[in-house]
């Protein structure tokens, strides 16, 4: 059978992107110089394309590729792909869900743990010799202290989990209650009012843009912390700048952003903010299972027209 042609829309690392060349004629639309040129030249040819999970996918370019049929998403994040138009045209799409679920649950806590415990303060410290001058502040005890977990799903089970463990309580919302031992609350007012740590764990995409906003930080209030694993665009970047230095609001870890890798200058100046360059999923071991998944996807719809991880829209 002939090799399918690809469209390569983010970059990709070479574990992924050398086994795709193997198999299939991979174009790569994301280091074009001249797009709409290769679109001409190959446009109508493409039968798969690949993405990373924050990769936006604009419909026109969709509309360039006729021939497309299965998107393959290299991330469990799906928002950058306009699904109703996907389902319109048929095309299928996947993605990388469970196997990175480990992983961004660890990077949830371990920002709950440096903005409490103020470990990257200490290794500042100790690094640059104050510990032979003076005694180390005093962080925040974690036991007994509330999580609020904004979408319960996989990966926000994994941080109750972890969280639990630490003698944690958890609260969630989400569209409904689940049958998990865990406290529900209707809406996320609520839940930023019990939680003293605001968990942003859901789905990024049009229907959670600025969900969090200047009235759930303030409900969050002064010893509460946000922490956001999922996407940048859930939170209203500039609502949270504005929390943080009127002190309405304590701290905030950040492993996503808005625009990134641009990071508001305000929030790079702050001394009670611990950032992280997107680094959720980010182990050898994680990202070589999600290339793996994001080919398999691929072979599987090529040689017997079924996927591995359909997702749940166009279930
Ligand atoms: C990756 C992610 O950084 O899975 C996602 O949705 O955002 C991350 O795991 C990204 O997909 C790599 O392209």
């Amino acid at each position: 059978m002939e090799a399918a042609d690809i469209l390569i829309t983010a970059p990709l690392p070479p574990f992924l992107y050398e086994p795709l060349k193997q198999a299939y004629r991979c174009h790569d639309y994301s280091q074009a110089t001249d797009k709409p040129a290769l679109l001409r030249d190959i446009g109508r040819e493409i039968r798969g394309l690949v993405q990373g999970g924050g990769t936006v996918t604009p419909t026109e370019l969709l509309d360039a590729l006729p021939a497309l049929e299965i998107i393959s998403v290299f991330g469990v994040g799906y928002d950058g792909v306009p699904t109703d138009y996907c389902k319109r045209r048929g095309i299928k799409v996947t993605n990388t869900p469970d196997v990175l679920t480990d992983d961004v649950a660890d990077v949830a806590v371990a920002l709950i743990l440096m903005t409490a415990r103020g470990f990257v303060r200490a290794n500042r410290f100790v690094h640059a010799g104050e510990w032979l001058k003076r005694s180390p502040e005093l962080g925040t005890k974690l036991g007994g202290r509330t999580v609020g977990i904004l979408g319960l799903g996989r990966i926000g089970k994994a941080i109750a989990q972890r969280v639990q463990a630490m003698q944690m309580e958890v609260v969630y919302t989400g569209r409904k209650p689940q049958d998990v031992p865990y406290r529900y609350v209707p809406d996320l007012d609520a839940l930023a009012r019990a939680a003293d740590f605001l968990v942003v764990a859901c789905p990024g995409g049009a229907a959670t843009r600025h969900l969090v906003d200047a009235r759930v930080l303030s409900a969050l209030g002064s010893d509460g912390t946000l922490i956001n694993i999922a996407r940048g665009s859930i939170v209203d970047e500039d609502a949270l700048v504005r929390a943080l230095q009127a002190k309405t609001l304590r701290a905030a870890g950040l492993d996503v952003f808005d625009n990134e890798p641009n990071i508001p200058a305000a929030l790079l100046a702050m001394d009670n903010v611990v950032l992280l360059p997107h680094v959720g999923s980010a182990t050898r071991e994680t990202r070589q299972a999600m290339g793996d998944l994001c080919k398999a996807n691929l072979d599987r719809w090529f040689s017997e027209r079924s996927v591995l991880t359909l997702i749940p829209e166009l279930n």
